[in-house]
């Protein structure tokens, strides 16, 4: 049990803490939120929330109970190499996961139906009907990662009646209408079959650069099914990009929708803008919206105050 109502430290970079702190401000107008430690070591911070916080300031605190990201992913967390071993929460929201599903079934959808075809056509001129249209049943869409975000997307595209596999870290039993692997010994099999490869991993020690030139040659078409189109929303480390427009530019790839990017912003030298097959956002996947976010963090602290347990806290071994 802890005495009292905890003050915050936030520590974004990168966002405007303003509308995070207007957004604690409404969720815990008896809690003292602060931007900066008040030295080289500040005892009176019980909680940080933070996006990229600088390295070694959450460690000169010394009474942290817990860290909460305001992202669901937690990378930016660990790039801190001093790390205090306190809790990192990150978000669980059903806000950030129908985002997620929104982007995933948006792409998915116009590749299937042929949008950047189509698109090409109205700007030619050009009424041509006869392009081939396969049914969703034919096509299997496979998403890497079948976590929060990767379970919804896979229950709304199996609903649009998608095949759909999942691919995660340990064997799972999958909702109905989705297929799972799991682990490297199942990576193959699931390579092969997705016409539509989704990314929703975390970034990871193990997942950086999974989306790479070796990844791309395991998913190689010799059966006419047509290249795999790719999907990346998780982070841009996930990829390698060179390999990617490698692997469009030989026929591996037919397409790209990218969410993240090596280096975000992404370059204005970058050949991923003004390539004709890739379609890129600016890692507006899933917004992450202070109002939504902020309240369910302020309930953790006050469970947490009242004796109980943190939920959706990050395993540190796995860093995700
Ligand atoms: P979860 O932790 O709920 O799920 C992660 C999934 O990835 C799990 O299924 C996990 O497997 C799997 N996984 C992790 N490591 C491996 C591995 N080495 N091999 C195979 N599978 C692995 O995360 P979320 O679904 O909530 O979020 C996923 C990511 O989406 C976030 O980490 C973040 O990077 C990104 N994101 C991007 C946003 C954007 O706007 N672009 C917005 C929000 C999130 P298992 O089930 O076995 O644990
Ligand atoms: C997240 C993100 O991880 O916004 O939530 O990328």
């Amino acid at each position: 049990m802890i005495s009292g109502k905890g003050r915050i430290l936030l520590s974004v970079t990168g966002w405007s803490p303003d509308v995070w702190l207007e957004a604690l401000r409404d969720a815990a107008p008896d809690r003292e939120i602060v931007l900066q430690p008040a030295g080289s070591s500040d005892p009176t911070i019980d909680y940080a929330v933070v996006w990229k916080q600088p390295t070694g300031v959450l460690n000169r605190l010394p009474n942290l109970k817990a860290i909460f990201s305001i992202g669901a992913g937690v990378d930016h967390v660990f790039h801190d190499q001093e790390l205090p071993e306190v809790p990192i929460v990150r978000v669980v929201s059903p806000d950030l996961t129908l985002r997620m599903s929104e982007y995933v079934v948006w792409q998915v959808l116009d590749h299937h139906r042929q949008g950047p075809a189509y698109r090409d056509q109205q700007r030619r001129g050009v009424w041509r009907e006869d392009r081939d249209q396969r049914a969703a049943s034919e096509v299997t869409v496979g998403i890497m990662g079948l976590g929060q975000l990767g379970l919804d997307a896979a229950k709304k595209l199996a609903a649009l009646g998608f095949r759909v596999t999942g691919w995660s870290r340990r064997a799972k039993t999958p909702p109905q209408g989705v297929k799972g692997y799991a682990g490297d010994g199942q990576l193959d099999a699931f390579l092969a079959g997705a016409d539509i490869l989704v990314c929703l991993l975390p970034l990871t020690p193990e997942t950086r650069h999974i989306l790479s030139a070796p990844l791309f040659a395991r998913m190689k078409r010799v059966d006419g099914r047509g290249a795999p189109v790719l999907i990346n929303a998780g982070r841009g480390a996930l990829q390698k990009e060179a390999d990617i427009l490698a692997a469009l530019d030989s026929g591996v790839l037919s397409a790209a929708s990218l969410d993240v990017f090596e280096t975000e912003p992404l370059p204005p030298e970058s050949l991923l803008w003004q390539h004709p097959r890739v379609f890129i956002t600016p890692h507006a996947a899933a917004a992450s919206s202070p109002p939504h976010l902020v309240p369910p963090m302020i309930r953790q602290m006050e469970r947490l105050e009242a004796g109980g347990d943190l939920e959706n806290v990050v395993d540190r071994s796995a860093q995700y």
